[in-house]
């Protein structure tokens, strides 16, 4: 089994599609908790940490810190990559259609969501919104 965190960021939050993507997610994934929360711009920071010194990272990181966001835990055979496939590309206008990211996203900044991109990531990750 494995477990990953998928993020609806600030942009998606404000847009109010929370529900709709949750939906989405309820009929393809098993969710075993929702939480609500605004992330400090330190925790922003640690959390993209690995983008660190990249052009974006310092926006990425005030965007991410902007407003609340909606971490969601999911657990499954294969959900780190089924979730990903799921999301669709970095870039919404490159996503497949039908996914998260096509349909909710706006550009490569604010696109809806996150999804944790292998098990040593989902493990650091999932501690920001699921401490316990
Ligand atoms: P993904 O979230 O699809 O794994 P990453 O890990 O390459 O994408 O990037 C992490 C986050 O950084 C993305 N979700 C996106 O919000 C942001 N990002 C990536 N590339 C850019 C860029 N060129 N300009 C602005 N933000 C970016």
């Amino acid at each position: 089994m494995q477990r990953t965190l998928l993020i609806i960021k600030p942009d998606a939050v404000k847009k109010r599609v929370i529900g709709k993507i949750i939906s989405m997610l309820e009929e393809h994934f098993d969710i075993k908790g929702i939480r609500m929360k605004k992330l400090t711009l330190d925790e922003a920071k640690r959390f993209y940490k690995v983008h660190k010194g990249k052009d974006f990272y310092e926006g990425l990181c005030e965007f991410m810190a902007s407003g609340p966001s909606v971490g969601v835990l999911l657990e499954g055979e294969d959900v780190i990559k089924e979730l990903r496939d799921f999301i669709g590309s970095t870039d919404p206008k490159k996503a497949k259609n039908g996914t998260i990211r096509a349909l909710f996203g706006t550009d490569v900044r604010q696109n809806a969501v996150h999804a944790s991109d292998s098990p040593a990531s989902a493990e650091y990750e999932i501690p920001f919104y699921f401490p316990d």
